[in-house]
Protein backbone atom coordinates (compact mmCIF):
# COMPACT_ATOMS: atom_id res chain seq x y z
CA UNK A 1 0.00 0.00 0.00
CA UNK A 2 3.13 2.42 0.95
CA UNK A 3 4.52 1.51 -2.56
CA UNK A 4 1.43 2.50 -4.34
CA UNK A 5 1.23 6.27 -2.18
CA UNK A 6 5.12 6.84 -3.15
CA UNK A 7 3.80 6.00 -6.90
CA UNK A 8 1.08 8.06 -7.07
CA UNK A 9 3.13 11.36 -5.58
CA UNK A 10 5.70 10.77 -8.52
CA UNK A 11 3.03 10.89 -10.79
CA UNK A 12 1.48 14.31 -9.58
CA UNK A 13 5.55 15.60 -9.77
CA UNK A 14 5.54 14.95 -13.60
CA UNK A 15 4.08 17.53 -14.87
CA UNK A 16 6.33 19.99 -13.10
CA UNK A 17 9.41 18.27 -14.32
CA UNK A 18 7.95 18.39 -17.59
CA UNK A 19 7.51 22.86 -17.69
CA UNK A 20 9.75 22.55 -20.96
CA UNK A 21 11.93 24.95 -22.24
CA UNK A 22 11.00 22.58 -25.61
CA UNK A 23 8.32 24.54 -27.31
CA UNK A 24 7.13 22.76 -31.00
CA UNK A 25 5.68 25.06 -33.12
CA UNK A 26 4.00 24.69 -36.52
CA UNK A 27 4.20 20.61 -36.53
CA UNK A 28 2.06 18.76 -39.45
CA UNK A 29 2.48 15.69 -41.39
CA UNK A 30 2.21 14.79 -45.19
CA UNK A 31 -0.80 13.02 -45.82
CA UNK A 32 1.06 9.97 -47.81
CA UNK A 33 -0.17 8.08 -50.58
CA UNK A 34 -3.17 5.62 -49.75
CA UNK A 35 -0.95 2.23 -50.16
CA UNK A 36 2.37 3.82 -48.50
CA UNK A 37 3.18 3.09 -44.70
CA UNK A 38 5.67 5.66 -44.27
CA UNK A 39 4.91 9.41 -43.66
CA UNK A 40 7.03 12.66 -43.20
CA UNK A 41 6.22 15.06 -40.56
CA UNK A 42 7.96 18.51 -40.17
CA UNK A 43 8.14 21.09 -37.15
CA UNK A 44 10.24 23.37 -36.01
CA UNK A 45 11.72 22.85 -32.33
CA UNK A 46 12.56 25.35 -30.25
CA UNK A 47 14.99 26.06 -27.22
CA UNK A 48 14.28 28.86 -24.70
CA UNK A 49 17.00 27.46 -21.97
CA UNK A 50 20.51 28.16 -21.75
CA UNK A 51 21.70 24.52 -22.65
CA UNK A 52 21.22 22.78 -25.71
CA UNK A 53 19.02 19.81 -25.12
CA UNK A 54 18.60 16.32 -27.01
CA UNK A 55 15.86 14.47 -28.15
CA UNK A 56 16.62 11.20 -27.85
CA UNK A 57 12.88 9.28 -28.27
CA UNK A 58 9.84 9.84 -30.44
CA UNK A 59 6.84 7.43 -29.91
CA UNK A 60 3.53 7.72 -31.28
CA UNK A 61 0.43 5.62 -31.43
CA UNK A 62 0.08 5.91 -35.50
CA UNK A 63 3.34 4.75 -36.42
CA UNK A 64 5.80 1.46 -35.21
CA UNK A 65 9.23 2.98 -35.62
CA UNK A 66 9.17 7.08 -35.59
CA UNK A 67 12.45 8.61 -36.62
CA UNK A 68 13.88 11.75 -36.99
CA UNK A 69 15.82 12.13 -40.65
CA UNK A 70 18.13 14.10 -42.20
CA UNK A 71 19.56 14.47 -45.51
CA UNK A 72 22.95 13.99 -46.75
CA UNK A 73 24.99 14.41 -50.19
CA UNK A 74 26.48 11.02 -50.70
CA UNK A 75 28.06 10.15 -54.36
CA UNK A 76 26.12 13.25 -55.45
CA UNK A 77 22.59 11.65 -54.23
CA UNK A 78 21.00 12.66 -51.31
CA UNK A 79 20.07 9.73 -49.11
CA UNK A 80 17.85 10.18 -45.60
CA UNK A 81 20.08 9.30 -42.51
CA UNK A 82 18.54 8.47 -39.11
CA UNK A 83 19.21 10.95 -36.42
CA UNK A 84 19.95 9.51 -33.50
CA UNK A 85 19.64 11.95 -31.49
CA UNK A 86 18.70 15.51 -32.05
CA UNK A 87 20.49 18.81 -30.89
CA UNK A 88 18.19 21.59 -30.38
CA UNK A 89 20.72 24.22 -29.69
CA UNK A 90 20.41 26.82 -25.95
CA UNK A 91 18.56 29.84 -27.52
CA UNK A 92 17.78 28.66 -30.84
CA UNK A 93 15.88 26.04 -32.76
CA UNK A 94 16.35 23.51 -35.33
CA UNK A 95 13.48 22.72 -38.41
CA UNK A 96 12.29 20.21 -40.22
CA UNK A 97 10.85 21.00 -43.44
CA UNK A 98 10.17 19.32 -46.63
CA UNK A 99 13.35 18.58 -48.36
CA UNK A 100 15.32 18.94 -45.54
CA UNK A 101 15.50 16.79 -42.00
CA UNK A 102 11.85 15.25 -41.16
CA UNK A 103 10.36 13.02 -39.14
CA UNK A 104 9.99 9.57 -40.40
CA UNK A 105 6.94 8.27 -39.46
CA UNK A 106 7.59 4.20 -40.42
CA UNK A 107 5.61 1.41 -40.31
CA UNK A 108 1.79 3.49 -39.99
CA UNK A 109 -1.04 1.80 -37.85
CA UNK A 110 -3.43 3.20 -39.87
CA UNK A 111 -4.24 5.33 -42.70
CA UNK A 112 -4.52 8.79 -41.91
CA UNK A 113 -6.98 11.52 -42.92
CA UNK A 114 -6.71 15.04 -43.70
CA UNK A 115 -7.45 17.31 -40.91
CA UNK A 116 -6.65 14.91 -38.24
CA UNK A 117 -4.40 15.98 -35.71
CA UNK A 118 -1.70 13.10 -34.37
CA UNK A 119 -0.23 12.86 -31.11
CA UNK A 120 3.59 13.05 -31.17
CA UNK A 121 5.91 12.78 -28.22
CA UNK A 122 9.06 13.66 -27.95
CA UNK A 123 11.43 12.85 -24.92
CA UNK A 124 14.22 14.42 -24.03
CA UNK A 125 17.90 13.29 -22.27
CA UNK A 126 16.84 15.48 -19.14
CA UNK A 127 13.43 13.69 -18.86
CA UNK A 128 11.39 16.35 -20.22
CA UNK A 129 8.26 14.65 -22.49
CA UNK A 130 7.08 17.36 -24.77
CA UNK A 131 3.52 16.36 -26.64
CA UNK A 132 3.22 17.79 -30.24
CA UNK A 133 -0.19 17.83 -31.91
CA UNK A 134 0.67 17.32 -35.42
CA UNK A 135 -1.91 18.42 -38.43
CA UNK A 136 -2.33 15.96 -41.45
CA UNK A 137 -2.21 18.07 -44.14
CA UNK A 138 -2.81 17.39 -48.14
CA UNK A 139 -0.61 18.66 -50.22
CA UNK A 140 -1.32 16.89 -53.67
CA UNK A 141 -1.59 19.78 -56.82
CA UNK A 142 0.80 22.13 -53.93
CA UNK A 143 4.39 22.10 -54.60
CA UNK A 144 5.98 19.70 -56.61
CA UNK A 145 8.27 17.40 -53.95
CA UNK A 146 7.26 14.20 -54.55
CA UNK A 147 9.77 12.94 -51.42
CA UNK A 148 7.23 10.62 -50.17
CA UNK A 149 6.44 9.20 -53.26
CA UNK A 150 9.74 7.89 -54.75
CA UNK A 151 12.33 8.68 -52.31
CA UNK A 152 10.94 7.08 -49.32
CA UNK A 153 9.78 3.62 -50.87
CA UNK A 154 14.04 3.38 -52.34
CA UNK A 155 14.40 4.22 -48.38
CA UNK A 156 12.14 1.93 -46.73
CA UNK A 157 14.03 -1.42 -49.09
CA UNK A 158 17.58 0.24 -48.06
CA UNK A 159 17.12 0.30 -44.14
CA UNK A 160 14.13 -1.74 -43.13
CU1 LIG B 1 13.16 9.78 -44.10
Amino acid sequence: MKRLFMLFGLLLLMPLQAMAEIIVEDAWVRLPPPVADTAAGYMTIRNHDGQDVEITKVTTAIAKSPEFHTMQMHDGMMHMQKMEKVVVPAHGGISFDPGGNHLMLIGLTRALETGEHLMITLETSDGQSVMIHAEVRDMRGGDHDNHESNDDQGHHGMHH
